[in-house]
């Protein structure tokens, strides 16, 4: 079944297709090659490609693609709550639940509209959702593919006049990297951050960009807007921009918890780096009929070329 999608003066096509367990894909394909692939359960996005074909996101070889378990890679979406720290199941339950193609999206500002191929995914709670998060909400995600292959995804989760809500928030995005101890993150230097693997106790980063040598379970606080990834072996900069997400989860299992988990390659470690762009810190709180925004845009350039592409947000 085609669907067609309005696109920067070309027509492009998405198609939906099935994987093996019968759940529904959406694939966006620009003319020049880059490719995107978002399954409706969890509306996750589980492969981004460039023009070459290249998969620049993380998939687990032990990846479990079975409702109503998430993946192990791609990008899960942490809805309503990240982490474990609430009464609902770890990161929420948006990852694991069936989201459905909105035919007929509100509108969005024209910039994200018209020179990209988007597909506009729906969560509504069911009845049973209701019982364990009892609110009336609508998200709405729209995942966009742009000419030049770079991908955005825009959440808007609104409260559809029940009673007030809050909800923490993330982009769970498993960056594939060639050697996790050639990776650096710029952007994050001298920010406060919520050490995980120490009880959530507040550090403060030093001055150097970030680099791997064991485990990193952190949550960088009131960070920029712009965030470069650099693979020193690939040569390739993973650029985040982000609006509407104030908080950097960044996360290497490292050796010991990749061997414990049964879902991801005892050395897979090596080859993934989460880098989640979040709202964390401080909840999101929804009064009936306010609407939230959170948008995230992802690209991945030559290192030689990523200052061109975060303009003054580098840090030396
Ligand atoms: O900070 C990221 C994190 O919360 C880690 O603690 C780790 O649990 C990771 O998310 C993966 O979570 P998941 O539920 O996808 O296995």
């Amino acid at each position: 079944m085609g669907h067609s999608a309005s696109v920067w003066d070309q027509r492009s096509e998405f198609e939906v297709s099935k994987d093996w367990n019968g759940v529904d894909q959406v694939v966006l394909r620009v003319p020049r090659g880059a490719s995107a692939r978002v399954s409706l359960h969890g509306g996750q996005v589980i492969s981004w490609r460039n023009e070459r074909g290249e998969e620049l996101l993380f998939t687990s070889s032990k990846a479990i693609f079975k409702p109503p378990k998430a993946m192990r890679g791609g990008i899960p979406i942490c809805f309503p709550q990240f982490g474990n720290c609430g009464s609902l199941e770890q990161h929420g339950f948006a990852r694991n639940k069936m989201w459905i193609i909105d035919d007929s999206p509100p509108h969005l500002p024209s910039s994200d509209g018209n020179d990209k191929v988007s597909v506009d995914l729906l969560l509504k709670p069911s009845e049973d959702d209701m019982k364990c998060w009892p609110h009336h909400f609508e998200f709405r995600l729209r995942v966009s593919l742009s000419m030049v292959g770079d991908l955005t995804m825009i959440s808007r989760i609104r409260n559809i006049n029940g009673k007030p809500f809050s909800f923490s928030f993330a982009y769970h995005t498993y960056f594939s990297v060639s050697d996790i101890s050639e990776v650096r993150i710029e952007g994050l230097e001298t920010l406060d951050y919520l050490d995980n693997l120490q009880q959530r106790e507040r550090l403060t980063e030093q001055g150097d960009a970030i680099t791997f040598e064991s485990e990193v379970d952190r949550v960088y606080l009131g960070s920029p807007n712009a965030i470069a990834v650099l693979d020193h072996e690939k040569k390739r900069t993973f650029v985040i921009r982000k609006e509407g997400l104030p908080d950097v989860v960044v996360w290497n299992p490292w050796e010991k918890k990749s061997k414990s988990m049964v879902d991801l390659g005892d050395d897979e470690y090596k080859q993934m780096l989460c880098v989640d762009a979040a709202a964390i810190e401080r909840a999101i709180n929804l009064k009936p009929g306010e609407e939230w925004n959170g948008r995230l845009e992802l690209s991945a350039v030559p290192s030689t070329r990523y200052s061109d592409h975060i303009g003054g947000h580098v840090r030396y």
